[in-house]
């Protein structure tokens, strides 16, 4: 990955290098810190965090789903990330912002381990390969089922939930496809390893409801916006399998991915892209880069770099 200068850890600056934790923190052995992945865009009024209220919001809920208290509010960690992004000067970048019980006592029942923040940022790239966006993905529906509501919390941004997306990940890159999605227990589809599923039928948009075991995508909840600003018409249904060999375009949302769209699943070819996918595309890439008056609300601006301060 690509270093920047500063990671803020528990309200502090310190150098990238020298952001490290202790072996025994809870969440390297357990699973138990809850994150987010967000972006900021470069726009013509400097760089511009894309939804980051939204972002920030679902961390702290994600940390309550999981018993974490963390001791920041909202507007704490927003001033702190753009804080950070104005001192590490970066113009555009990934944002990851964690919490997880650290260093303190060991076993399941920890509340005596305290909770740790830390927020990072990097230039990081189209996180499906640099043609993905224009030439589309090679999906493979996994044989790792979504985990279930009964189980876990599909809705919370847990880092132990994410060992379910790496087997899918794993499984589809080592069969050779760049994208897996999961299908729920009862064999509907849920999503992609780290993006949500859109699916056009009959000039239709579909993708799973939000009672659905997916997380509930900042980025699908703004493209629902965009696609319906556009005239075109978002069903939130149970989509089954064999209708995304139907489908007439498939394709994929995520803050890392963006708005990818599906050419191939499961060696069926799909149109890719195909005109609603890249109608609902140039216009998200204008909402992400301030291009979108209409949107304007969507972005939090990071003000001047100040690398001096630091
Ligand atoms: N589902 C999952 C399982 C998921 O991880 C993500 C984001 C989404 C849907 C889309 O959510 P949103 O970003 O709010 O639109 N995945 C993040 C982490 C990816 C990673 O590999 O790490 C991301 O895109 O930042």
């Amino acid at each position: 990955m690509e270093k920047a200068e500063t990671i803020w850890m528990n309200g502090e600056f310190v150098n990238w290098d020298d952001a490290k934790v202790h072996v025994l923190s809870h969440g390297l052995h357990y699973g138990t810190g809850v994150f987010e992945g967000i972006r900021a865009y470069e726009t013509p009024d400097g760089p511009a965090v894309f939804r980051h209220r939204e972002h920030l919001d679902r961390l702290l809920k994600s940390a309550e789903l999981y018993y974490l208290d963390i001791p920041y509010s909202v507007e704490e960690l927003r001033e702190a990330t753009n804080d950070l992004i104005r001192r590490n000067g970066l113009s555009s970048c990934y944002i990851r912002p964690l919490a997880f019980r650290g260093y303190g006592e060991m076993g399941l029942f920890a509340k005596g381990s305290p909770v740790e923040v830390t927020i990072a940022t990097w230039t990081w790239g189209a996180y499906l390969g640099e043609e993905s966006k224009l030439k589309g993905v090679r999906a493979k529906v996994s044989s790792w089922r979504r985990i279930a509501p009964s189980g876990l919390i599909p809705h919370a941004k847990a880092s132990g939930q994410y060992l379910n997306s790496i087997l899918a990940k794993t499984e589809s890159a080592n069969a050779g496809y760049d994208e897996a999605i999961l299908l729920d227990d009862r064999g509907m589809v849920c999503e992609g390893s780290g993006e949500n599923i859109f699916v056009v039928r009959d000039g239709e948009i579909l993708t799973p409801g939000h009672t659905a075991s997916i997380l509930d995508g900042v980025s699908r909840k703004s493209v629902i916006q965009v696609a319906q600003d556009l005239g075109f018409t978002v069903v939130e249904r149970d989509i089954s399998r064999s209708e995304l060999y139907l489908a007439e375009e498939i394709f994929l949302t995520g803050t890392a991915a963006e708005l990818v769209p599906v050419r191939e699943i499961d060696d069926h070819a799909i149109t890719c892209p195909g005109e609603v996918t890249r109608a609902i595309q140039a216009k998200y890439e204008d909402a992400l880069h301030g291009r979108a008056p209409e949107y304007a609300e969507w972005l939090d601006p990071v003000g001047e770099p100040s690398k001096v301060a630091s």
